[in-house]
């Protein structure tokens, strides 16, 4: 063998594909980089090992990607997101590199439990709920969708926060995800970008005379950049995670610039690492979270600055910025992208107002996630002028310019003109970042249909009448590798074999090819028997932390998202108690049994998301120690609900609860992973619960509740939550039953705020649908009972998700809103 050969054969078993090179690779990481061998390894030793093992095999393929990126000077998009709520990542990249197999196969050869190898990944929650999770699968799906992609954000010390149970409660605990160090990311020291806060802006002539702008900022800090790769599936892609983490700059470092002050050194470099220290949740009231902007502002500037950077090293001008980039803003959190662009192109790199404006707009696009108005962002001008006050002067040139514009359309609208301005002159000025990020943009896009129209109708109607042309829906999608393939194997197999091939995993549509055999009693059957596997490993798992194991033949109702009271769970544990009462009341009453599994966080702040929490656990109490109800009624918490932990609900769900208020749910996702796992919908006309609806066929899914437009049609009627409880007796007795005090030991103050508020303002109009929520849920009863047509059901909405795909999604963003092409990253060996 020649010694290039030998080289490229060396290479080979470094980080080939292999049983014997994955084996001898993992056994090398676990000497090498850890000092272990096999026998006194402790279970993170071992992960570590399969995680680096994995890890280089995704370096290779990064750095060709990277090389060919380059080359073919394809348009990267940038996804600019507070939040990236990745999952646990050793499985679903054994997934994409389609090495899962081997990798069992080497762990068996060494006698390693593969599972548990698995299972002691601690997953990384950068992120609340929906858009994080949402920004991980449009990360997966740019890179199997082949569309080279940046993710930027912020490496959160602490990500959201673990959730214990105690006496019912919810109890927050610190998230110490890095406690065991994170083998996929590399720290980038050397890649590192000052940020500025506080001082003040000035004027100055340059060379040329030229009147220009320069920002003396009071402080500067540093964002560090920290890669994580993302692989594509089936392909050789790996696109980049770019997240920044903030340190005090070296001059902070009790050098010779802090001569006699080194406590005042000290503190300063505190207070620059706080800035990346923890994820806010959401749903808390905005007000003086002046930390929060802080990080907008960190995150934005440190991706905007890499991206200058990158342009600058490939093309040495910035004049063709925006062909090079797509940014999309998720929300409104990264929205000062807007000013810091036009900052950086004027006041760093010398451009013109015009100049830097056109490629600005021609850069940025927006995703509006919400029309709840307490979600919508705004900033005190005040906080402004203090912590950025160039900003704020650019947002108001920004703001004059398009008011003008707004004036010589609407002739003498001077009230369209202070709704549509930047600036909130009402009671307190403030920055409407949602203003800011739609005019800044070149395309606003809602994420399900109704939802679109709703933006364009309501919360963005005045932007829609000034620049129709502007807006798109671009319904969600999730990815079918983490949400199938990782969590449902056994489902995955099925369908892959029934299929004949597994094109589904990269080309969802392609699961109607599966359509004729949703009429096959012998898939029926085997459909049926891994739902009922993954029930029985679902009760196991419950079993071991609730004390109550479920048994796997009862219908499991889940509903599993963030606490919030638009999403309504107290709907559904209004119906849970009215199915007690009717227990209680005649013992021969006739159920399906039934397993009501809630899981979800509630941001620490929200005191009436905490206490539903609280009454899903004393009415769990209640019930299931009830030797009355004999079983037939389980109602139980999964504590923590994260990626991880959903990875073991969707799989087991006969039921997916989607029933939030019509119109508050911009599009849902969760209802996505249910329904691809086989789980039917029992939901409201909301969000992208229409579509999926309409695709898997209105006789499978169990429609409820009002419309949107009923829902405002009676709320402008003056809705009257007291009538429903007078009228409805089955709704009365069920809240009286809880102001009972029965499941609070007899106290009847402690529900109260909660039945108060349904009885008196119910704002989420849970009264009103209660009675048709009741009645389809009496539906469900009846159709579980009949199996081959549950199983039928079943299977339809499986198959007919295709349209849910990430990649979906994806293909239209790239084709309707940045135009950009795949960029293929050839293999080979
Ligand atoms: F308020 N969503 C979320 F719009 O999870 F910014 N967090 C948020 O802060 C916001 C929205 C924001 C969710 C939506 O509630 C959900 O309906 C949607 O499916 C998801 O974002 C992804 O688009």
């Amino acid at each position: 063998m020649n010694q290039l050969s030998a080289a490229a054969a060396d290479e080979r078993t470094r980080t080939g594909l292999s049983k014997e090179a994955l084996s001898r690779a993992f056994l090398d990481n676990l000497f090498y980089l850890q000092g272990r061998s096999l026998d006194v390894a402790t279970d993170n030793n071992l992960y570590q090992a399969a995680a680096f093992t994995v890890r280089d095999r995704l370096l290779e393929r990064w750095i060709r990607s990277a090389h060919v990126y380059k080359e073919q000077n394809a348009r990267t998009v940038c996804y600019l997101s507070a939040e990236f709520l990745l999952g646990p990542h050793l499985a679903n990249n054994l997934i994409n590199l389609g090495i899962i197999e081997a990798a069992r196969a080497a762990g068996d050869e060494l006698d390693l439990d593969f599972e548990q190898i698995l299972e002691s990944e601690e997953e990384p929650g950068l992120g609340n709920g929906g858009l994080g999770r949402l920004a991980a699968c449009y990360m997966d799906s740019l890179a199997t969708t082949q569309i080279p992609a940046i993710g930027y954000g912020i490496r959160y010390e602490f990500g959201i926060f673990d959730q214990v149970i105690v006496d019912g409660w919810q109890v927050e605990k610190g998230d110490t995800w890095l406690r065991n160090g994170n083998p996929w990311e590399i720290p980038r020291p050397k890649l590192a970008f000052p940020v500025g806060f506080g001082g003040y802006s000035e004027e100055y002539a340059d060379e040329y005379g030229v009147v220009r702008h320069r920002w003396r900022p009071e402080l500067q800090i540093n964002g560090v950049a920290y890669d994580t790769p993302i692989m594509g599936y089936g392909v050789n892609n790996v696109n980049l995670l770019r997240l920044w983490r903030s340190e005090a700059p070296e001059s902070f470092n009790f050098g010779a610039f802090n001569v006699g002050d080194y406590y005042g050194a000290v503190h300063a470099k505190i207070g620059a690492e706080t800035i990346s220290k923890v994820l806010y949740p959401n749903d808390e009231p905005e007000a003086g979270k002046e930390l929060r902007l802080k990080q907008q502002f960190f995150f934005v500037s440190c991706s905007l600055q890499d991206m200058i950077r990158l342009q600058l090293r490939n093309t040495g001008t910035l004049e063709h910025f925006s062909e090079k980039f797509a940014v999309q803003l998720n929300d409104t959190h990264p929205a000062l992208a807007v000013a810091e662009l036009m900052r950086l192109l004027m006041d760093e790199h010398l451009m013109g107002w015009e100049q830097a404006w056109t490629i600005t707009r021609n850069t940025c696009h927006f995703t509006n996630h919400t029309l709840l108005p307490e979600a919508l962002e705004t900033w005190p001008v005040e906080l402004f002028e203090r912590l950025l006050p160039r900003h704020l002067e650019i947002i108001y040139a920004i703001n004059q310019r398009f008011l003008d514009e707004v004036r010589v359309r609407f002739l003498n609208d001077e009230a369209r003109v202070a709704r549509m301005s930047l600036i909130d002159e009402g009671g307190g000025r403030k920055v409407r970042m949602a203003h800011l990020a739609a005019v800044g943009s070149r395309a606003i896009n809602g994420v399900a249909e109704l939802h679109s129209e709703l933006l364009k109708s309501t919360v963005m109607k005045d932007f829609n009448d000034l620049w129709p042309e502007r807006f798109h829906n671009v319904t969600n999608g999730v990815t079918p590798r983490r949400f199938m393939v990782v969590s449902n194997p056994e489902l995955a197999a099925l369908i892959t074999e029934t299929c004949g091939n597994d094109r589904w995993v990269s080309d969802l549509e392609s699961l109607r090819d599966l359509e004729p055999h949703a009429e096959d009693h012998a898939l029926q059957q085997r459909w049926r028997a891994v739902k009922t596997n993954a029930k029985r490993e679902l009760s196991d798992w419950l079993g071991a932390r609730t004390g109550y194991a479920p048994d796997p033949e009862s219908l499991f109702d889940v509903q599993a998202k963030r606490f919030h009271e638009y999403k309504r769970q107290h709907l559904n544990l209004l119906h849970i108690i009215w199915l007690y009462e009717q227990i209680k009341q005649n013992a021969n009453t006739d159920l399906t049994p039934r397993t009501f599994i809630f899981g979800g966080k509630a941001a620490p702040g929200y005191f009436m998301a905490k206490l539903m929490i609280k009454l899903i656990n004393a009415v769990g109490e209640v019930i299931n120690k009830d030797p009355q109800v004999n079983g037939t009624l389980r109602v139980l918490f999964m504590p923590d609900f994260n990626v991880k932990n959903g990875q073991r609900l969707y799989p087991a769900a006969d039921l997916s609860e989607q029933i939030s208020l019509a119109g508050k749910e911009a599009s849902g996702t969760g209802n996505m992973k249910f329904s691809m796992n086989g789980a039917l919908t029992i939901g409201t006309l909301d969000g992208a619960n229409i579509e999926i609806r309409d695709e898997v066929g209105h006789e499978n899914f169990f429609l409820f509740g009002m419309t949107a437009t009923e829902v405002q049609q009676r709320q402008e009627a003056g809705y009257q939550p007291w009538e429903y409880y007078q009228r409805n007796e089955q709704l009365r007795s069920a809240i009286d039953l809880i102001a009972s005090g029965l499941f609070s030991h007899g106290d009847a103050e402690l529900f109260r705020p909660l039945t108060e508020n349904l009885i008196h303002h119910d704002p989420f109009m849970v009264l009103a649908d209660f009675e048709d929520y009741r009645e389809r849920q009496q539906e469900v009863d009846r159709a579980y009972r009949d199996a081959h047509h549950w199983d039928r059901m079943s299977i339809l909405n499986t198959t007919r998700m295709g349209k849910f795909s990430s990649d979906r999604s994806i293909r239209d963003y790239a084709q309707r809103i940045w135009q950009v092409e795949p960029t293929p990253v050839e293999v080979h060996d």
